[in-house]
């Protein structure tokens, strides 16, 4: 079940900015005459969110053509009834399709629930604080605050003026040694399991905090603060230096650490450089040299592997430095966060190794994923001869290659000051103005 078509919506805006006209109208046709929004199925909210309302809101704000626009509205609000909790927060999974419609009866429009895998009936840290960004702009587009308000419930934001208490639950809840565990229950807003990461789960959570104050043309003070504060419990608990003098963030499983890095994590180099540009004298160059350090030693998972990609994962512990070290771990499947992170450095330091690094993975790519007709992952980075999972996941096009092209580019292509990328590497506008919601 579920939308089809997330590899034509990921990659508009990507042919857009690479002027590949002919495929862009191409896409642009598929979106216009057979996009069907009212699949009966499971759809991720998350999902939905960050490739298809992002994917749309991106190419409006570039394009500037209406069919985006009306289409990014829409989905968003298909998904407004997933909100429909005791504490706001919403529930991961929802039905897009018309009551009545489907071969499934048991499917109904609107009717949403919890991932079967999430503990308890949880709703995932990652999932529902990476919704800020796509919502503000759908408020802005269709001057309807819905969007806006459903959003601010969970982290604060503009909506509230200064000096009203916001109601947002995550800046509320009581939080183990100042960091967000992974999991909360929409219906107590109390944390389920205490296992927290910047990696999967939590990723994009911390990324929005940042990003939301940016976007916000930094007037959102809250966000700025929830960001700076849960970085420092970040510092303090996470960050760790291997016996080969690498640094890492490794993950906490309710005072426990675990020594490892999903390649997911290595997009919190680009994030903190990000923000560092905008911290305290005394917390910037600190904040700089983390985010180098962590780009770094994400490098050094993909130069110590034989196809010079990086694993899914990486451990420093039992004597490993930055090498998966369970067989389940050795995979590749075109993930962006590396690339983000080399992104998000040159356009900062300007450091010619970011774009050798970048380089690097350019050729990696046409070695060993290169296929008739695309790109694949690979089963294992630690073979020369990898295995193809024939699989091009979406991100691939939306992300992996914008951040590669955007590094090789001027800065003044999509500014930093202008744009914030969402999680799915959709550029969306600064708001230079005021939102009005
Ligand atoms: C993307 O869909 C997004 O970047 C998301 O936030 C997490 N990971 C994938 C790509 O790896």
């Amino acid at each position: 079940g579920g939308l089809r078509g997330a590899t034509v919506i990921d990659a508009l805006d990507t042919l857009y900015i690479m002027e590949l006209e002919e495929e862009f109208q191409e896409a642009k046709e598929w979106v216009e005459k057979s996009f069907d929004l009212n699949v009966n199925g499971e759809a991720s909210l998350f999902e939905v969110n960050i490739r298809y309302i992002g994917g749309l809101l991106a190419t409006y704000y570039l394009t500037g053509e209406e069919v985006f626009k009306s289409k990014a509205l829409e989905l968003g609000e298909k998904l407004l009834p997933a909100f429909n909790t005791p504490t706001g927060i919403p529930r991961g999974v929802i039905n897009l399709g018309r009551q009545g419609t489907s071969p499934h009866k048991h499917f109904l429009y609107g009717m949403s629930w919890s991932w079967g895998w999430a503990s308890a009936g949880s709703s995932i840290l990652a999932e529902f604080g990476t919704l800020h960004l796509e919502f503000l702009h759908l408020s802005e587009l269709s001057g309807n605050p819905v969007f806006a308000e459903k959003a601010s419930n969970l982290q604060p934001g503009p909506l509230h003026p200064p000096g009203v208490l916001s109601p947002g639950v995550l800046s509320r809840v009581e939080k183990p040694q100042g960091l967000y565990p992974n999991f909360l229950s929409p219906v107590t807003g109390s944390w389920v399991q205490h296992h927290v990461s910047i990696g999967g789960l939590g990723d994009s959570f911390y990324e929005y905090l940042i990003k939301s104050w940016l976007m916000s043309d930094k007037k959102d003070s809250e966000a700025k603060k929830m960001y700076d504060d849960a970085l420092e419990a970040i510092e303090k608990h996470l960050v760790k230096k291997s016996a080969g003098g690498l640094t890492y963030i490794a993950e906490w499983r309710g005072g426990i650490l675990d020594h490892k890095m999903g390649h997911l994590a290595c997009f919190s180099g680009g994030m903190i450089a990000l923000g560092a540009e905008h911290a305290t004298e005394e917390r910037r160059q600190r904040h700089m040299e983390l985010a180098a350090e962590i780009t770094s030693t994400c490098h050094e998972s993909y130069a110590r592997s034989d196809t010079k990609l990086g694993p899914e994962a990486f451990r420093f512990d039992a004597g490993s430095e930055a090498m998966a070290t369970r067989l389940s771990e050795r995979y590749y499947i075109l993930r962006p966060e590396v690339v983000e992170s080399y992104m998000y450095l040159w356009r900062l330091t300007h450091d010619p190794k970011y774009r050798h690094w970048g380089w690097e993975v350019v050729k990696a790519l046409e070695k060993h994923c290169r296929v008739e007709a695309g790109f694949s992952g690979i089963r294992d980075v630690y073979t020369t001869t990898p295995t193809h999972d024939n699989m091009q996941q979406s991100f691939f096009l939306a992300e992996t290659l914008k951040y590669l092209y955007l590094l090789f580019c001027e800065d003044d292509v999509l500014s930093l000051e202008d744009w914030v990328f969402n999680t799915e590497a959709h550029p969306l506008p600064i708001n230079h103005t005021d939102f009005k919601a």
